[in-house]
């Protein structure tokens, strides 16, 4: 059994955070371990309250599942304070130097709620993407990263070589949200901008915002890392997962809609 570990925020509407990665990672049929880094209280009408985790309680959780477990990739989500970024940073320059990890910079829920403390976003630059094989910002996260602004796909692909200098290997933008190009996403490889590729959606529906839909994607490539697959495979195959979970969502309330991870896996 290969272990995922998460280390994410805890979402009570149940469709995003680590609720979603351990319901990817099941899905895949690899194990999830979970380092929760605050707990937030949502509906489909937003984001109501939220407490993040004690740098105690993260530290306690990351050292109990490292000291015994074996983890062979990494995903990370909302670590909201500077005090979690600097124990996860950490825990991963001592534990996980080798192994696959994903790196999904979350900023803000989907209705624009902070996910992440006021000032916390450069330490995660500094302390963080530096460890990572993949980041994956969606449009908006790209921009704050890069401080740019994202019109089209050259945007994206010069945003992404901005992050790349932070010192990650790949970076995935995400187009679901770029108004001009809906449905590419822009994979930026090592060697430079020059090799960016743009990976077409198949069967894109822009008209149903789904929630979860970047931390299923962050999940589901940590999950392809896994089982041995290059970054672009696992990045194509999580797409086609995240499309699948997509396609056959469900309206839990009015047009508030969570993924289907059952019927979407691929193999
Ligand atoms: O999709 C980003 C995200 C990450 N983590 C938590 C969230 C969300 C979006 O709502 O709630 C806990």
């Amino acid at each position: 059994m290969r272990n995922i570990l998460s280390i994410s925020g805890s979402d009570s509407s149940g469709g995003a955070g680590m609720q979603c990665d351990i319901k990817t990672i099941a899905a895949f049929g690899l194990n999830a371990l979970s380092v929760i880094t605050s707990v937030t209280a949502q509906n489909s009408s937003g984001l109501h309250a939220k407490e993040h985790t004690s740098s105690f309680s993260v530290k306690s959780q990351l050292r109990s599942i490292l000291a015994d477990l074996s983890v062979h990739a990494i995903k990370t989500g909302m670590i909201p304070t500077r005090e979690s970024i600097e124990a996860v940073s950490d825990a991963l320059v001592t534990h996980c130097v080798d192994k696959p990890y994903v790196l999904d910079p979350v900023l803000a829920t989907t209705s624009g709620s902070a996910l992440m403390d006021e000032g916390s976003c450069q330490l995660m630059i500094d302390r963080l993407i530096p460890l990572a094989t993949v980041v994956t910002p969606n449009v908006a996260e790209a921009e704050h990263l890069s401080g740019r602004k994202i019109c089209s796909i050259d945007d994206a692909i010069d945003a992404a070589g901005t992050i790349l200098q932070y010192g990650c290997r790949f970076v995935l933008v995400k187009g679901g949200h770029m108004p001009d190009l809906p449905g590419y996403d822009v994979l930026v490889g090592p060697s430079d901008a020059q090799n960016a590729e743009k990976i077409e959606s198949v069967d894109f529906q822009p008209e149903r915002d789904v929630h979860g839909t970047g931390c299923a994607m962050a999940s589901a490539i940590a999950c392809g890392l896994a089982k041995g697959r290059d970054v672009r495979e696992a990045v194509v195959q999580a797409k086609l997962y995240v499309t699948r979970a997509i396609a056959n969502a469900h309206e839990l309330a009015r047009d508030f809609w969570t993924l289907d991870h059952q019927a979407s896996h691929t193999d």
